[in-house]
């Protein structure tokens, strides 16, 4: 496994044999990502110095039985995400992989991500593991609200009078089986399995990355520190995903020009 750091050279300087070969014959590419991929759109992470879990406690926000012990401190939380996520704009690790498209057979997005980036950039084949902030669902009759929530009398409610709450997955429940499922497919298929921006802590979804391991895809992780899956990683970029990303870009394009 190849290492670049952060004072890495250039790039196209640094590639390894192995990643250049895998580069040229690959067809189908996962990327799998976490919240380090947005940080460079404004919106903080949940780990690491100054992450979301630095101020707030996941179990007294992030979980059903917290919601419904304390719905209005849950929907405090989710609407300052949602300011901050909605002032956000994709960045150039989101754009790179939305570029990628072109360039591939196949590209597919399984992000842990709640805040749309990757669709707002423009990448088509995406599953959500963690559900999206956008939308909302109520608990009661599961009916969906996707416009705007009406927070004047308090918690928004639903005509069946059951409390509206975001479509996330919190901890403690089932990830939508349907994108779970699509996910792993496309890991099990993938020619390269790219990790970016993810402690990988959290599983069933973290579990993806050993399931493209087992199933012989090369795996690519780009974080800014060595994580918990570093050591099964076939190369490793410790750079920020809105540098390496646009940069492996201009490598295809200019590999492609020269072979065509
Ligand atoms: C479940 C809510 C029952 C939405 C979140 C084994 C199997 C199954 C479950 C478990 C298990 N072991 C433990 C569990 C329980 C739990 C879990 O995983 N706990 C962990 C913390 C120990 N899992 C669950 O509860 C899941 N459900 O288990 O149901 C079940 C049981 C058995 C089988 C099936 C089901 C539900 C998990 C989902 C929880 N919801 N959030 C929201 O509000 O967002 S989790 C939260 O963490 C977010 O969703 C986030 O997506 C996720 C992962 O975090 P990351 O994205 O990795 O973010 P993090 O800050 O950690 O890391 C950022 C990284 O980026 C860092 O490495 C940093 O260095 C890097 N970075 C920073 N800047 C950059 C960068 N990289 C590149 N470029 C940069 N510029
Ligand atoms: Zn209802």
């Amino acid at each position: 496994m190849s290492f670049q750091n952060l004072n890495s050279p250039p790039l196209l300087g640094g590639l390894s044999e192995a990643f250049l070969h895998k580069l040229s014959q690959a067809k189908k590419i996962v990327f799998f990502t976490g919240a380090g991929i947005s940080a460079e759109s404004g919106i903080p992470t949940f780990r690491g110095q100054y992450g979301l879990w630095k101020k707030f406690k996941p179990e007294e926000l992030a979980n059903y039985n917290a919601f419904i012990r304390n719905p209005e401190l849950v929907w405090e939380w989710y609407n300052y995400r949602k300011k901050i996520i909605n002032q956000a704009k994709p960045n150039d690790g989101h754009l790179a992989i939305a570029q990628m498209q072109g360039l591939f057979d196949e590209v597919t997005v399984v992000t842990q991500n709640i805040d749309n980036l990757h669709r707002r950039a423009g990448s088509k084949n995406i599953f959500e593991l963690h559900g999206n902030i956008e939308r909302n669902y109520c608990i009661k009759c599961h009916k969906y609200y996707n416009e705007d929530l009406d927070f004047s009398n308090g918690v928004p409610k639903c005509s069946c009078g059951g409390l509206i709450r975001p479509d996330v997955v919190w901890f403690g429940e089932y990830l939508p089986q349907d994108q779970f499922e699509g996910g792993e497919t496309a890991a099990i298929q993938s020619d390269i399995f790219f990790v970016v921006g993810t402690s990988a802590v959290v599983y069933p979804a973290a579990n993806l990355i050993h399931v493209a391991k087992k199933a012989g895809s090369f795996i690519v992780e780009v974080n800014v520190e060595e994580t918990e899956i570093s050591s099964i990683c076939d190369e490793s970029f410790l750079r920020e995903a809105g540098k390496i990303l646009p940069e492996i870009v201009k490598h295809l394009k200019s590999f492609n020009n020269k072979n065509i």
